[in-house]
């Protein structure tokens, strides 16, 4: 696994191209790229960095509730999403505190700025953890992946449980080639805090067993990659448990592929490394994977190389 994720880093950093971006940050970039995780083969959480498994896994929880309040990830002590809500609250006209535009990239530059930065983003965590009126105007990013994934609005105003109906369907009609879920909705991208990264997936039954498939149009490599792959072979885990199936491989499929420039050094850090055997994944307990909790997961025999840390560009 961290062979297949170790290719894609080398590749980017000797074929990529500088590109701009969104973000004013900087990126090298390649389009087009595919990974294969066979599930036989272990649980593909990367062993050359340490990866934070209840940060994705709650992030995933967060998704199958149809939640898109940042609430529920505090809770958990989970801050991966709080850049974007921060991002509408200080923007609004409520907002009287200190300028914060650009606050992601400032942050990085200026010591002062940053310890201003903190203490107005401590705040504001605190708000949404505690005022119920707060959370709902702020806490939420809006109509992300949980909307789309089990609430969908149609033109008529009826809505898709698109997970549900795809647990269904495979049950039912395992062969069909229609098990599909997308958090694509070209309608709603105006609403959203982020339109989603990772886009659409699809699934495959064969010989009793299931196959995932991703297509992510966009990729941070160096930090949101290695939760993406963790988060979907989790997701292919819980559907094959929901159907009886045994859970195959787990294909990714990305788009813009992209390293930040400010990523390079740790890549070289983690490039430079060996990997360990991949862990393997429990999930306890009888209860549908719509009703999980974090608790209900267990990852066993993690074995990996430290932690390294990088700047999230917003
Ligand atoms: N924006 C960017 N630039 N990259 C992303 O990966 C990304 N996401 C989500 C939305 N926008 C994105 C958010 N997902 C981390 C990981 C995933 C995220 C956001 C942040 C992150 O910082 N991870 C660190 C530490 C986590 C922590 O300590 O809390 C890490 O080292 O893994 C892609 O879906």
């Amino acid at each position: 696994f961290d062979q297949t994720y170790h290719d894609l880093l080398k590749k980017i950093m000797v074929e990529g191209k500088y590109k701009g971006d969104r973000t004013g940050t900087g990126t090298h970039s390649i389009f087009g790229h595919q990974m294969r995780f066979n599930m036989e083969d272990g649980f593909p959480l990367l062993t050359t960095k340490k990866v934070l498994f209840k940060m994705l896994a709650t992030e995933l929880i967060w998704f199958i509730r149809g939640d898109t309040n940042i609430r529920f990830l505090l809770q958990y002590n989970n801050n991966i999403w709080n850049e974007w809500a921060f991002k509408n609250w200080v923007e609004s006209e409520e907002y009287k505190g200190p300028d914060m535009t650009d606050f992601g990239n400032r942050a990085q530059k200026d010591e002062d700025f940053k310890a201003v930065y903190q203490k107005e983003m401590d705040a504001f965590k605190k708000r949404v953890l505690e005022d119920d009126a707060f959370a709902g105007k702020y806490g939420n990013l809006g109509n992300v992946y949980g909307r789309q994934w089990r609430a969908w609005e149609g033109p008529d105003g009826s809505f898709t449980d698109q997970l549900k109906d795809v647990v269904e369907n495979i049950r039912n009609n395992p062969d069909s080639r229609r098990h599909i879920v997308t958090a694509w909705n070209p309608a709603e991208i105006g609403t959203m805090a982020l339109p989603p990264c990772h886009a659409f997936f699809q699934f495959y039954v064969n010989d009793g067993r299931l196959s995932l498939q991703l297509y992510q149009r966009s990729g941070d490599v160096f930090l949101g990659v290695p939760f993406n792959i963790a988060s979907y072979a989790l997701l292919l885990h819980l559907v094959a448990r929901e159907c009886g199936l045994r859970p195959h491989e787990f294909v990714h499929t990305l788009g813009d592929a992209h390293i930040y420039t400010n990523h390079f050094d740790a890549v070289e850090t983690q490039l430079e490394r060996d990997g360990f055997e991949a862990p393997g994944i429990r999930i306890h307990g009888e209860r549908s994977m719509f009703e999980l909790d974090y608790e209900d997961f267990e990852v066993v025999d993690y074995e990996s190389h430290p932690y390294i840390k990088a700047p999230i560009a917003v």
